[in-house]
């Protein structure tokens, strides 16, 4: 029998299982050769951990490494119960959470090593995390799609709807719609999800492969925030979050298009209502790349071990 040692968090209502041990071992190297050979040999064990029976479509892993950066307090690859991502904003203030938890880290400054570069997290005083991502960037602005419309969900009465949405990198590629006739309520999660997922083929379809999550925008349901998202992850499930490596490219468009200035506040509520706070930094004007930060905080909810046996028929999950 073997036990896997984890923690549960959620942020803003996304769940994160922290793998502290009894991962599999992936060598030496950056956390993005870690990933690759994770990605190759090992997928059964992403599935043992997220996937049902131990988990469900919503809980997003990650799995703490020996980082090549010895600046960083640690490596994480992060998964959900489809594939890998490249970064995690709600993960990421999960697992910091998680760490000071367990006593190794206090309140301040810590770098983290991800697949796709370091991230610098700041674990305040108060217990909430601000992290500041890797590089965000809109890679096309306007790009259209066209969705079939039978029920006339999606603004328009005529059976197909044309879509415009930017293509933006936060850590992960997403598709971000301002304009789409939906309604982002809880109660609707069924026709949002139905739209986005179809959103994201056509994007796809329309040369744009990479595109793994799609966020629908909309306005604000508190008087102190600036928008609300419905966001898509790969494998159909909703963040419950706002999603930081979304909004990290929601702030991207956001300063491409001059509509947020350096410094100033982004409050990013989800569909059930959390939010982050993001901000940007430009990096470099002429590419387009700003640097974000998203703040957030994160309760533990459990500490257990998962028990893998061979022996039982579902051991590594249902696919
Ligand atoms: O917070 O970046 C995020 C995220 C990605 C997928 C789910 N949450």
């Amino acid at each position: 029998m073997k036990r896997v040692q984890v923690i549960d968090s959620h942020t803003g209502g996304e769940p994160t299982r922290v793998v502290i041990s009894g991962g599999p071992d992936l060598g030496g190297g950056s956390a993005a050769d870690k990933l690759k050979i994770f990605r190759e040999r090992h997928d059964d064990f992403r599935r043992a951990v997220v996937n049902e029976p131990r988990g469900s479509d919503v809980l997003v892993g990650t799995l703490l490494v020996e980082p090549a950066d010895k600046s960083c307090v640690t490596g994480v690859i992060y998964f959900d119960n489809v594939t890998f991502l490249g970064m995690c904003g709600h993960g990421t203030i999960g697992l910091v959470v998680t760490l000071a938890h367990l006593g190794r880290i206090q309140p301040g400054e810590h770098r983290i090593e991800t697949p796709v570069g370091v991230v610098t997290v700041l674990l305040h005083e108060d217990g909430s995390v601000s992290v500041t991502n890797i590089p965000a960037y809109r890679k096309a602005r306007a790009v259209t799609i066209e969705l079939a419309n039978a029920d006339g969900a999606l603004g328009t009465a005529r059976p197909t709807a044309k879509i415009v949405g930017d293509v933006a990198w936060g850590g992960n590629w997403f598709f971000l719609v301002e304009q789409h006739g939906l309604a982002l309520e809880l109660a609707n999660v069924e026709k949002l999800t139905d739209a986005s997922s179809r959103m994201r083929q056509a994007v796809n379809a329309q040369g744009f492969p990479e595109v793994d999550h799609i966020v629908l925008l909309g306005p604000p349901r508190a008087k102190d925030a600036h928008s609300q998202n419905f966001v898509l992850c790969p494998g159909k499930a909703y963040d419950r979050s706002p999603c930081g490596t979304g909004t990290s490219a929601r702030l991207a468009c956001l300063a491409a298009d001059d509509r947020l200035a350096e410094g100033d506040s982004l409050v990013q509520e989800s569909v059930i209502g959390s939010r982050f706070v993001g901000s940007y930094r430009w990096l470099d004007r002429a590419t387009g790349k700003i640097i974000p930060t998203i703040t957030g905080s994160a309760f533990v909810t459990g500490e257990a071990a998962l028990l893998l046996d061979e022996s039982d028929p579902f051991c590594w999950g249902i696919p």
